[in-house]
């Protein structure tokens, strides 16, 4: 990211003269790209940090300071001196330990807690200054980021009062990274993390990626696949984890491991992975003192036990508490904590999938060690594009919980689809829960303060790989993005955070935002309505998830199907999840919530089919059928991707060359995919509604089984 000094002076000539964006730009530097501001903007800015006045040293305010200069010299087209004493224009930066001056200014520093910040503009000595301060180091460094972040969205410098901190304590990232670097459900190249050449080779990568989540405040990563290998906890592989934890450490990251369950059998040489098994402890036990001596400040082990295949404590008939008690257990004493997975089912079990893990953890509510958290997704089945918020939300008071996010978009178009996921994140975060009345939302369970809990998480699966725009799209940098946000306050308006990431990302310039945020913000709801619409989950292709699948049945379970989650047939479309007559999922919620979802004439329509069953004529609010209404959402999420596009083509003066073509490439492709959605799901579920399409609404190009014939063995993320 680094450019020679004569390069940036070349480039804030040109930038200044030219009102169309100059340089392609590959998407490398993310929303930390520093370009010069426009002349105006210079001059209101520049006597505002002149210089960077630090004090004592260390590795994390050495990076706020490389942070500081290197973006000011970007933004405002001349480094900042570094000087000893405050003058006008000054930028003091520190914690009161660090530095004298801070020290003095006796600055309401409680409101910065551990890891926030405070930035004020100050007189010291009768000189204008700006402060960045804070209780500790990695504080500094945030406050650093969200200074030039005030600078790259083009706020006023003057009279600031800003304090802030994070709400929620743990805020990971899950990388389903594999040692081979292969990532599952990843579209955007390869493991970024070399572990053949780890720990000797350290990829100047990490230290843009550590940049990138610090700047958003995203203090933990796991970095392999919760799908996990035991040989990840082999001295080899310890050594390499630990090259990259000093890489993280100045930026706040701690590093997780995944943990397989059965690892004492496949590297430790025992007979069991019994989790009560004395033998069994003591390895875990060895095993955690071991990685300790790697890496001193290690976070934990993230684990997916009993699902999908992977191995866990009820292979022994112990629950999923014994098993996490056991790890709990062996990190206790070094700090460490067990980051546990509720994403548990089985095919074996003839319930409802949805309710399953509900069933499992909520008798298990108290009986966890106080150093594990349970990690949710955020929707009972498995990252739709739409799903009632996780009935476990709420309904286990004495279990801290971790949301988990999908920001890799596995179900919502992998690379190609522009959908800005902070709607959805949103949407969950907002959903009261009512299990301490009214306002219980899923946020304050999030952030542990429904419960009183002081360590509660937000986690998000990453999209980031190889791809030299980190994400496999400029677009889905947003998603990485809102999610880091959200993660320090679940309370944010994604729409700001939108127009923020937009601001720092392309262009100021109010022509290019709105139309650009209101795109964003629409697109998850365009990809729901041409993917899944109503409540519909579930329908995509088998395996690698690439493209609609409605017709997907048999196989060796039935829940990895699609039919088992439309039940659509002769008489209507839609899982009957009520209490009534169904599943009865919706008693999985408080009885506010399940009323609402219990009744036809109460639902939220977005939720509709995901509870109920309902015949094909059945009436909808807009007056239409059922299935006319399908149609109508099915064709209305493709024409919002063409009005997309159309948008798209009209930003072309505000964006570099690079970008904006692959964006309205990908657009295009998108497009398209929406078309076949659409027509490849009318057709399927045409030969059971038997009906005709509304009128002026265009049939399926192909027939049936030309869709059903497609086939992508080699698509990615597998
Ligand atoms: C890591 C879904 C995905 C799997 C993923 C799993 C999980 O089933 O398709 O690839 O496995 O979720 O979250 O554990």
């Amino acid at each position: 990211m680094r450019i020679a000094a004569f390069l940036r002076g070349l480039i804030v000539l040109l930038a200044m003269t030219a009102s169309v964006p100059a340089f392609a730009e590959d998407g490398y530097d993310l929303w930390l790209r520093y370009r010069p501001v426009e002349e105006a903007a210079r001059v209101r800015y520049q006597p505002a940090a002149t210089a960077l006045v630090s004090g004592a040293s260390s590795a994390t305010l050495d990076a706020a300071k490389t942070e500081l200069m290197h973006g000011l010299t970007g933004l405002l087209g001349s480094a900042p001196a570094l000087s000893p004493s405050v003058r006008n224009g000054a930028v003091v930066f520190g914690t009161p330990k660090s530095s004298p001056i801070i020290a003095g200014l006796k600055l309401p520093l409680e409101k910065a807690g551990d890891e926030g910040y405070l930035i004020r503009s100050v007189r010291i000595d009768g000189a204008r200054a700006t402060v960045i301060a804070a209780n500790s180091d990695i504080g500094v460094l945030y406050g650093a980021f969200a200074y030039l972040r005030l600078i790259q969205t083009r706020q006023p410098l003057e009279n600031l009062d800003i304090a802030s901190a994070p709400k929620v304590a743990l805020r990971m990232l899950n990388h389903w990274d594999n040692l081979d670097r292969t990532v599952e459900r990843g579209y955007s190249g390869q493991s970024i993390w070399d572990w053949h050449k780890l720990p000797d080779w350290k990829d100047p990568r990490y230290v843009d990626y550590a940049r990138a989540n610090a700047s958003l405040g995203i203090n933990a990563t796991t970095l392999n696949n919760v799908n996990a290998n035991a040989l990840s906890l082999t001295p080899m592989y310890l050594e390499k984890a630990a090259a990259l934890a000093d890489v993280f450490r100045p930026y706040g990251i701690k590093v997780y491991l995944t943990a397989r369950f059965s690892a004492p059998i496949e590297i430790g040489g025992l007979k069991t992975a019994d989790p009560l098994d004395p033998a069994v402890r003591a390895w875990w036990k060895a095993k955690a003192d071991e990685i300790y001596r790697y890496i001193p400040d290690f976070g934990g082990f993230t684990v997916k036990a009993n699902s999908e295949g992977q191995p866990g404590p009820q292979d022994y008939k112990r629950t999923h508490a014994d098993g996490a008690n056991m790890m709990a257990e062996a990190l206790a004493s070094h700090g460490g904590e067990v980051i546990w997975r509720a994403f548990v089912y089985s095919h074996e079990q003839p319930d409802d999938r949805a309710k399953q893990a509900y069933d499992e953890f909520v008798p298990l509510d108290g009986e966890f060690a106080s150093n594990v958290i349970v990690q949710v997704k955020n929707g009972a089945i498995d990252f739709q594009p739409r799903e009632p918020f996780h009935p476990l939300f709420g309904a286990t008071p004495k279990t801290p919980l971790a949301m988990e996010f999908q920001i890799t978009k596995e179900y919502l178009g992998f690379a190609t689809h522009l959908a800005y996921l902070g709607s959805m994140y949103e949407e969950t975060l907002k959903a009261d829960t009512w299990r301490r009345g009214k306002g219980s939302t899923v946020a304050k369970v999030i952030d542990g303060s429904l419960f009183g809990h002081k360590r509660s998480g937000m986690v998000g699966v990453a999209n980031i790989g190889t791809d030299r725009n980190w994400s496999g799209s400029d677009f889905d940098q947003a998603n990485w993005y809102v999610f880091g946000r959200l993660a320090w306050d679940p309370y944010l308006s994604t729409r700001d955070i939108a127009d923020e990431w937009a601001r720092q990302t392309f262009s100021n310039d109010p022509a290019f935002l709105k139309p650009t945020v209101d795109m964003m913000m629409g697109s998850r709801e365009a990809v729901v309505n041409y993917m899944t619409p109503l409540g519909l989950h579930h329908l995509m292709a088998r395996s690698h998830h690439y493209g609609p699948g409605p017709w997907v049945s048999g196989g060796e379970r039935a829940d990895w199907t699609s039919v088992y989650y439309h039940r659509a047939d002769k008489a209507g479309i839609g899982f009957d999840r009520t209490a009534a007559t169904g599943s009865k999922a919706t008693s999985q919620y408080a009885p506010q919530v399940a009323a609402t979802f219990e009744d036809v004439r109460k639902i939220d329509e977005k939720d509709l089919l995901w509870f109920h069953h309902l015949p094909w004529d059945y009436r909808t609010r807009s007056g239409r059928t059922l299935w006319d209404e399908l149609v109508v959402r099915y064709t209305g999420g493709v024409s919002d991707v063409t009005a997309m596009r159309n948008t798209w083509a009209g930003l072309s003066p505000y964006v570099d060359k690079e970008r904006y073509a692959q964006i309205a490439t990908f657009l295009a492709i998108q497009e398209k995919e929406a078309q076949w959605w659409r027509d490849a799901s009318i057709a399927y579920f045409q030969t059971f509604s038997e009906r005709p399409l509304p009128t002026g609404y265009a049939p399926p190009p192909k027939p049936l089984s030309y869709y059903e014939a497609l086939s992508f063995p080699e698509a990615p993320g597998i």
